[in-house]
């Protein structure tokens, strides 16, 4: 089948591409550093196809889409996947330009991507959105503010859209992990400090990308009546935690 992925160029998306490749499938990989997107091409050979594309821009996103489905043909799966946190300090001491950026992009983007690919997919009955979520739009933590809330509505907006298609062979799933390794969340989060992101995954073994595809893969692989409304994901070393209580 026809699949395209959203922040294909690290980490999960990248993972995502190269195994649903191996499974055969037709990879249509997008991101906005399209070098990244060309090099994983040249390893992936024909059945990994590279465009350019900011999801936080409208017109692009439903551009792409057209583009893809006039030129290549339908997209059967929808893997929306580009996101980012960005920061870890509370909400009063914030950026509001990186509250704009989580929002325009881990929740904008990923409606503009679904808006643009979902009505063909309705038409020819037959589709999937994978979107990913996280454990962050379900349990807060502090410094977790917008970029939680986004996830939360990638939760909600997964649920939603199940809601409305019921009865249609279009299925869709929002994928929540927990602590995940081996990817740029964490240097992004950090504003390129190395060093710091990799103190977040100190003494723990992490959910690692590979993962995250191995359960885009089996999501694809199911029968038409059977559809994955979330999964949440941690590690083994990972649990929710305690309230917090400030005691004077
Ligand atoms: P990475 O930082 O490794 O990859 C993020 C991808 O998103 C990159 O390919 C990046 O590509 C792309 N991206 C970011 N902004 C845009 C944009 N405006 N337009 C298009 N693409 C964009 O992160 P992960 O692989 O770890 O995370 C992937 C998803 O999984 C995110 O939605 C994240 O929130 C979620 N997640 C991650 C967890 C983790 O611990 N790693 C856990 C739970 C959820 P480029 O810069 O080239 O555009
Ligand atoms: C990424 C996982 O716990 O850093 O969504 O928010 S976490």
């Amino acid at each position: 089948m026809n699949v395209l992925i959203t922040g294909a160029s690290a980490g999960f998306g990248r993972a995502i591409a190269e195994r649903l490749v191996h499974d055969g499938h037709t990879v249509f990989a997008t991101a906005r550093r399209k070098d990244k997107l060309d090099e994983l091409s040249r390893q992936l050979g024909a059945k990994l196809v590279a465009f350019e594309l900011d999801v936080r821009s409208r017109e692009a996103t439903a551009a792409l889409v057209r583009e893809i489905e006039n030129g290549h043909g339908p997209i059967d799966a929808l893997v929306n996947n580009a996101g980012l946190a960005l920061g870890l300090g509370p909400a009063q001491t914030s950026s509001l330009d990186e509250w704009d950026t989580m929002i325009d992009t881990n929740i904008k983007g990923l409606v503009y991507m679904t808006h643009a690919a979902l009505p063909a997919m309705v038409e020819r009955d037959r589709g999937w959105v994978i979107n990913l979520g996280s454990v962050a739009g379900t349990y807060p933590y502090p410094g977790g503010n917008v970029y939680g809330a986004t996830k939360a509505f990638v939760h909600q907006f997964t649920l939603n859209l199940k809601a409305d298609l019921v009865g249609k062979h279009v299925r869709v799933t929002s994928i929540e992990p927990g602590l995940c390794g081996g990817t740029e969340f964490s240097v992004t989060r950090f504003g390129g400090d190395e060093q710091k992101a990799a103190t977040v995954y100190q003494g723990t073994q992490p959910i690692t990308a590979a993962d995250i595809a191995e359960t885009v893969s089996w999501i694809l692989s199911l029968p038409s009546h059977v559809n994955i409304n979330t999964i949440e994901m941690m590690p083994t070393c990972q649990a929710p935690n305690a309230f917090a209580i400030a005691r004077s």
